[in-house]
Parts: C-alpha cells; structure tokens; sequence
C-alpha cells in the first residue's frame, strides 16, 4: 500500500536534498524535548545501513538572526573541532558537525521562509530530558566544563550577540515588570503570589550581574542553555561525548553555566513540577554535577569565579522560572507549551527550587571549594 506523505514530510525531505544528504530517505520522527525549535530525526538508507540526521527548523520569532547563530556554530564547532584533532585522531563523535548546502551556506530557506539547518546524528548516543544516575548527571558537569575549557581562549570578538542580555537578570526584571504594566493576556490578577516571589528575590537574584558589571567576575564564552538533555552520552558507557543546542554561544559568566545546569538536573522535581511539596534541590546531584564540572574547568576559573559558583544556581533558577512568568502575562508567545498555564507551572516550581537554593547556599558553595581544593 502507498504512504500517505504529509506536508510536513515533503518539506523535510526538500530540505534534506537541499543538504545534498546521501542515501535513500526512509522516515522521520519528531523530537520534542526543545522549548525554541522544532527538531526532527531523519532516516537515509545507505551502503545497507541506516543514517541519521538531525534537521532543525529554526524559531525566527527567537532568533531574528538566524544566520548570526549558524556563523556563531560553525566558528565554535570547527575551533573545538580542532582543539579535539589535537589530542585524538578523530573528534567526530565529540563535537557536532553541520551541513552545508551546495551553495556552502549551513543553511536554507523553505518557501514560506522557515530556516533549516542539518547536522549529523552522533552514532551510538543518547540523551536524558533528566535522570536520577549520579555518574551521567556527573558526566554531564564534564561536558559543560570541558566545552567551556575548549572555548577559554576563542577569540570572543568573532561571535555575534545573537540575543541581546540574554542572562543579564536585571534586563530580565526590567522587561519582566513591563509585562506587569502591560497586562497583555490579562492574567496580572490571578498571578499576584507568583509576581510578589519573583521580585521579593531579586536583589539575590541578580547579584551575579551586578558583579560582572563591577568588574568582579570575567566574561567568558559559555553555552547558556546547559540542560543535561543538551549533552549526548555514548549509549555504552555512558561517558559524555558532546554538547549540543549551541544556539546561544555567546560571552557569559561560567556560573551561569553551572547554575543552568543545576535548575534542571539537581532538583527534585520536572522543570514543570506540578507537586510543589516534592520540590527541592537534590544535594547528591548537586554534588555530582559539581564533581564533573569542577573536574574539567576547576583550574581555569578564578577564585571569584569560584566563590560565586553556587549563587549562579540561584541566579539562573530565578531568571527563568521569571522569563516562564512573563512569558505567561504576555500570553504564552516565546516558549512551547504542551498544556495551557505550562509557563505558570513552571513558574511555580522554579520559585520553590530557588527558595530552597537560598536557604541552603552555604552548603551548596561548601560542595564547590571541597571538589576545588581537591
Ligand atoms: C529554552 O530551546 P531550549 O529548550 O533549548 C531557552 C533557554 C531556557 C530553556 C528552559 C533561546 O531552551 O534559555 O533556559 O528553554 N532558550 C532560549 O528550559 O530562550
Ligand atoms: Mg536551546
């Protein structure tokens, strides 16, 4: 019997000629696990096996550049690339690697003006949206380390601001209190709680940015979005091989990074938790995600750096359990949703996580200085 073929099918199968992909196009599957992008799998039959890729159609109403965000992929990936040929024969499975169309461009544009991008799919690996194995989660503090210690003397002026303040908290507040003001989908009201958690912590919240600014802690390239589904594991040994979603490679703060991170693995609880009773900060993952972290860029940061590593957990769980909230009183515009009030949800929990980071923030950062002094 024929297959019936959808829209979406023929568009992803011109985009796949487009990248001039090998093989024969066999199927696809979506993947969902993103908030910005649409991402698919794609499967070519070639030399009696099967290949993979990964295709993204890019968010434009998030990324008004897309072009920028490939340029600043390429120049990072092909950098890290050449960090890893160094020490190893090949760094295929280690760093990604784009297609390029005939055109050389690691992009195309679909005729209703999507943006689409293609790389290869890293053989034999996989990925958690969140675990409860310590030895991934401390795998996974690697991965982040490392990449950041890759990138610790890239030329910094070559990438582009693909998003402009995008972890500057106190821009955040700023835009967050706009939304107040605004009122657009009319949700003010019954998100007046919510509202008064989020700016009763803000002084803590945005200390992090206050130091940068005076200088106190340095401007690095960081990834920026350092969920642990944002790195593959080899489907072994489940040793990490590399980090992806390098959509905002950009100057960062290293604790940042490690405060991303630590939002989603360490807590008790789904980024969407609906049990606010079950929330907390899970110190053994904590723990875990430090270890690995410390491990591979422990000698690279400064002593301010270290001392402020565990204040960027309580930095990073309120600013984006703040951008849910806003997001939600602008009427659900920037991140996907699967059920109607998913942002406040979100909301919710991220303030609890975060009150239980500050009440426990002496411990967390006794956790850094004992991997750091090791
Ligand atoms: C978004 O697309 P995704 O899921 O990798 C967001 C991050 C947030 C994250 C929350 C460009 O990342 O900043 O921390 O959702 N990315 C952008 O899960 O805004
Ligand atoms: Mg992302």
């Amino acid at each position: 019997m024929e297959r019936f073929e959808t829209n979406e099918e023929t568009e992803i199968k011109s985009v796949c000629e487009v990248f001039g992909l090998k093989g024969e196009y066999r199927s696809y599957e979506i993947i969902n696990s993103g908030h910005i992008n649409t991402t698919y799998r794609v499967f070519f039959f070639r030399n009696g096996e099967m290949k993979d890729y990964i295709l993204q159609k890019v968010n434009t109403y998030v990324f008004k550049n897309p072009v920028q965000v490939m340029e600043n992929i390429s120049t990072v990936t092909e950098f890290i690339r050449a960090k890893i040929k160094q020490k190893q024969a090949t760094a295929k499975r280690n760093v990604l690697h784009y297609s390029t169309t005939g055109e050389g461009e690691y992009y195309t544009y679909t005729p209703d003006n999507s943006f689409w991008r293609c790389c290869r799919y890293i053989d034999d690996s996989v990925s958690f949206l969140k675990t409860d194995n310590l030895k991934v989660i401390e795998e996974s503090g690697k991965a982040f380390g490392q990449f950041q210690e890759y990138l610790s003397d890239f030329p910094v002026e070559k990438l582009h601001i693909v998003i402009p303040h995008f972890h500057n908290t106190v821009k955040r507040y700023e835009t967050f209190r706009a939304a107040i003001a605004n009122n657009a989908a009319n949700r003010v009201s019954e998100t007046q709680e919510e509202i008064k958690g989020y700016l009763d912590v803000e002084d803590i919240a945005t200390k992090m940015y206050r130091l940068q600014r005076e200088g106190v802690l340095p401007l690095r390239v960081t990834h920026n979005d350092t969920k642990i589904s944002n790195v593959l594991f080899d489907a072994k040994t489940l040793q990490h091989l590399s980090v992806i979603d390098l959509d905002t490679v950009m100057p960062g703060l290293v604790a940042f990074d490690f405060g991303d991170a630590i939002r989603i693995s360490a807590s008790t609880g789904e980024e969407d938790e609906q049990d606010l009773e079950s929330v907390a900060l899970d110190m053994e993952k904590y723990e875990a995600f430090t270890r690995g972290f410390v491990s591979t860029l422990g000698k690279t940061m400064t002593q301010a750096e270290k001392d402020t590593l565990a204040l960027g957990a309580v930095a990073m769980t309120v600013e984006c359990g703040m951008r849910f909230l806003t997001d939600y009183l602008d009427g659900d515009k920037y991140f996907k949703i699967h059920y109607p009030d998913q942002n406040l949800v979100r909301a919710r929990c991220h303030l609890v996580l975060a009150h239980d980071m500050i009440k426990r923030l002496d411990e967390m950062q006794a956790i850094v200085y004992k991997y750091c002094n090791e």
